[in-house]
């Protein structure tokens, strides 16, 4: 009986890699593989494309700089004859399948996420000889690249893989895998955001929600509207000019990710009231708690025809300078009470005989139609269709945040569906804890989501077969109200790579059991060894003695 559990944890350690997501189908074997310090990778493409270039120059400098010293030797898990006889792989050549059309990722990066052609072929053989990458397209090549990347183990002074011969078809169970980041209520600089961003490529991770504005701060600049920022951001500092936005932006696209951004409304809008004091009702209340979650009370005041026209102005003018099909236009937390005490709004909807949701209906559908004329597919949250009943075209998404219960409500008015759920996927747990409540008066953001929380979440939970479709992928989300640059990296990484396996390969692994948080926890804190390796501040999961023994701890 010791014999048998002996063998069967060699074989678990021999078999992790510390891939991560882990692909949908792999076949994998025990051969070890030597590194040489001149790693030729041969791009067999027509014309390649910069940035496809760039992404091989940066796979060469992870793979001479990753040193991930993880590969233990002579304490049961690997043999000194495994790396004497490791032959040497000296190249990796990648082509496209006969056909594809040849684009830089950047252009694949921002197509329509249900036409995007992510998947890849990666063969890695046992002898030495040429690895090979093929894929539909130059996305689908960088995602191979980055699985790549995460083979490779430093002992010795010298770089191994332990697995090979490798083979590998994968594709992502859903289109849309993202990570959302506030910086209305702290300013982030691009710094942050570009180091974010290639976090996010480590892990698939292809689309930014970018919640940019909200009532504490409008850091967005706007040529049309200069004085949204001149007034509502903190500061001249923290603001994102338009040339921050494009290198965000194109940045983000290089490394196979799509940006959408949001700008929240009506609710959450407090910050447009510095420059535009007439368009917002209940404008800095006190006390705020009436009309608003958290400080300050403000919201835009759509029955108004000039406030309508403003925000689809400013739709249009922000939608026209970004690439990505997605826009979202917010919609969350709306206070009805500030609208029914707003002389303002009530003498609108006596005159016009409108209902509130009436005019929420009409605001949108005009701020939308700013969305859909550049091109983009409007995102909205969950209380827009749940809530308010407004009225929004089929191929609107809907991200559901308040409760994991209530994405099967959603796709029931047969609307797209982002996962977004806060007793799963909030990273922070902003509002109700910095206002003060007491320890006894929890709420239900409590308590703090480890990663096995987020990695245990089903997107399919409770739907029907045909409502399944629906589903598009999810997110995990950072809020701001507690959160800066100073613990950006700590408070999301390596907890939002969690959702990054959940949506890549689905909430079953490649061997149809159910993702499991044992046998996840060694490659995920391989994959936080790597992180820390590039730059990025990713927590630890387990003593460094566990990780030196992969499932020592268990
Ligand atoms: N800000 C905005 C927030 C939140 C939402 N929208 C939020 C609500 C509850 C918790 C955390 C964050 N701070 N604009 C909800 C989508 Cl617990």
């Amino acid at each position: 009986m010791l014999a048998v559990l002996g063998i069967l944890s060699l074989a678990a350690v021999r078999t992790t890699a510390s891939l991560w997501p882990i692909p949908r189908s792999m076949q994998s074997g025990s051969t070890f593989l030597k590194l040489p310090s001149q790693f030729n990778v041969t791009v067999s493409v027509p014309s390649p494309p910069a940035d496809l270039l760039d992404a091989v120059k940066e796979l060469n400098w992870y793979l001479a700089n990753d040193q991930l010293q993880r590969l233990v030797v002579g304490r049961g898990a690997y043999d000194a004859q495994d790396i004497e006889s490791a032959p040497t792989l000296t190249s990796l050549m990648l082509s496209l399948e006969d056909g594809a059309e040849v684009n830089s990722i950047s252009a694949e990066a921002v197509k329509a996420i249900d036409i995007r052609s992510e998947g890849y072929q990666l063969d890695i053989p046992a002898d030495g000889s040429t690895a090979t990458l093929v894929a539909n397209s130059t996305l689908g090549l960088y995602r191979g690249l980055t699985t790549f990347s995460q083979f490779w183990y430093e002992y010795a002074g010298q770089v191994y893989m332990t697995s090979a011969p490798i083979s590998i078809q994968d594709s992502p169970a859903y289109p849309y895998r993202g990570f959302m980041l506030d910086t209305a209520r702290h300013y982030f600089p691009t710094t942050d955001i570009i180091r974010t961003l290639d976090a996010m490529s480590w892990v698939k991770l292809n689309m930014f929600h970018w919640h940019i504005t909200d009532s504490q701060s409008f850091p967005l600049y706007v040529a049309e509207f200069p004085e949204l920022a001149q007034q509502g951001a903190y500061s001249s500092e923290d603001v994102y000019t338009p040339q921050d936005i494009q290198d965000i932006i194109t940045y983000a696209n290089q490394k196979g990710i799509d940006v959408m951004l949001e700008i929240d409304t009506p609710g959450h809008t407090t910050s447009i009231a510095a420059s535009h004091p007439e368009y917002v009702a209940c404008n800095q209340a006190s006390p705020w708690a009436t009309y608003a979650n958290e400080p300050p009370a403000g919201q835009l005041r759509f029955t108004d025809p000039a406030v309508v026209n403003f925000t689809t102005q400013l739709f249009g003018a922000v939608a026209k300078t970004v690439p990505g099909t997605l826009f979202s236009s917010g919609g969350d937390e709306l206070n009805i009470p500030c609208y029914r005490d707003d002389n303002r709004t009530q003498g609108e909807l006596n005159s016009t005989g409108l209902t509130l949701e009436e005019a929420l209906s009409n605001f949108t559908q005009s701020t939308h139609a700013a969305l859909i004329a550049e091109g983009k597919t409007p995102v909205v949250w969950e209380e827009m269709v749940l809530d308010h009943n407004v009225t929004l075209s089929n191929d609107t998404i809907v991200l559901v945040w308040i409760s994991s219960a209530n994405a099967a409500a959603v796709a029931a008015k047969n609307y797209r569906i982002v996962q977004a759920p806060s007793d799963y996927f909030y990273l922070d747990c902003g509002a109700s804890e910095w206002i003060g409540d007491t320890p006894e008066a929890t709420s239900w953001c409590d308590p703090f989501k480890t990663w096995q929380k987020s990695y245990t979440f089903d997107p399919l939970a409770n739907m029907t077969d045909s409502q399944k479709s629906l589903v598009l992928g999810g997110e995990q989300l950072l809020w701001t109200e507690q959160s800066s640059p100073t613990n950006l990296d700590p408070i999301v990484w390596p907890r939002a790579a969690s959702s990054a396996e959940v949506f890549w390969t689905g909430a079953t692994g490649p061997d149809g059991a159910r993702l499991n948080v044992t046998e996840a926890l060694p490659r995920l804190h391989d994959l936080r060894f790597r992180m820390v390796q590039r730059g990025v501040g990713a927590i630890a999961l387990q003593p460094l003695w566990c990780a030196l023994r992969p499932h020592a701890c268990d």
